[in-house]
């Protein structure tokens, strides 16, 4: 057994009080993640607080242990270590949390290339398809038994990061951890009932509309590369009464285009501010090209948020996108 995590454990052994914490607009790999060590901490006789500044979306309520998460740390102080997971950047934990005193050394266990190591102790796995993955192994290593409940958090995260193992990142190891987890409890249809058969009917009605707003842009150069963009304003939200998060994985539709290497996605996140999602099939690192707009991610997998009026923020990222494709030539 390899020994990435011998120093996290020790913090385990020596404290008492642990606080989790994952990102802001939490997914399947935050929650999971978040929700898969929450429990192995509990099932050792800690007091573990599992902390959200966002609602978790309702597809993954049935997480167990889902009930027991909070979204305010008032009077929760102090911990003896706080672990972030899922997480590249400190301030993607969100205001509030960054306002809080208390939290003790903090534990960073992350797989995003960008991470800038904010924790005091710092496990950074780029290689890992999900933190949810890294979560496993630092159980697996602390030699703590896998119950239902942790099996089923741990599944949903790597199943939901891996695009139902799918992606790039999907390796023999996340199937074989998966395989691991569905003997420890984890049922396979029960959780995609929960998580993909489950939508609200107005993520439809939004999808349509957004489908509507496809581009598809030609990149010159010799290799015919091609770019596509949707994009989701306040005024479609609020037409068709979907929630923001509801529009996350339709930047995969863009991608999902035969010919297309980048697909991207605009959601308007408040006055001229889009938030900017990039998929890219691999010939290009929109991680990088994330980057240079302070954001970031994975090399197939990125985003950030532009701000201006939305005509300028699809030329100016699509610019940017086209310089990075046509430097692959
Ligand atoms: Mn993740």
């Amino acid at each position: 057994m390899s020994n990435h995590f011998g120093a996290i454990i020790e913090r385990i052994e020596q404290g008492n009080r642990f606080l989790v914490v994952s990102h802001v607009n939490p997914e399947g790999d935050a929650i999971g993640s978040l929700l898969g060590l929450t429990l192995a901490l509990r099932s050792l006789g800690k007091d573990v607080v599992a902390y959200l500044e966002d609602p978790v979306p309702g597809i993954f309520e049935f997480l167990p242990g889902s009930e027991t998460i909070v979204h305010t740390l008032e009077g929760e102080a102090p911990f003896d270590a706080t672990f972030a997971v899922d997480c590249g950047q400190m301030n993607r934990l969100g205001d509030n949390f960054n306002k809080f005193d208390g939290m003790g050394s903090v534990m960073n266990i992350d797989h995003h290339t960008t991470n800038d190591e904010f924790g005091e102790l710092n496990v950074i796995f780029p290689d890992a398809s999900s933190a949810g993955e890294m979560i496993f192994d630092l159980v697996t290593e602390a030699s703590i038994e896998i119950t239902p409940g942790i099996a089923t958090n741990l599944y949903v995260a790597i199943h939901t990061d891996t695009g139902s193992f799918r992606y790039s990142c999907t390796s023999e190891g996340s199937l074989r951890k998966a395989g691991v987890l569905v003997g420890k409890g984890a049922d396979p249809w029960t959780i995609s009932t929960q998580v993909y058969e489950n939508h609200p009917a107005c993520k439809y009605k939004l999808l349509a509309i957004v489908l509507a707003t496809l581009n598809i842009i030609d990149v010159p150069g010799a290799k015919g590369y091609k770019i596509a963009t949707l994009y989701v304003t306040d005024e479609m939200m609020d037409s068709t009464g979907a929630d923001k998060g509801l529009a996350d994985g339709f930047v995969n539709y863009a991608r999902g285009i035969e010919g297309v290497e980048a697909g991207v996605l605009f959601r308007e996140t408040g006055p001229e501010e889009y938030k900017v999602s990039f998929r890219s099939k691999g010939a290009v690192d929109v991680a990088d090209v994330a980057l240079s707009f302070d954001g970031g991610g994975h090399s197939h997998a990125a985003g950030c948020s532009v701000s201006g009026p939305l005509d300028t923020v699809i030329e100016t990222v699509v610019t940017a996108l086209k310089t990075s494709l046509a430097g692959q030539e």
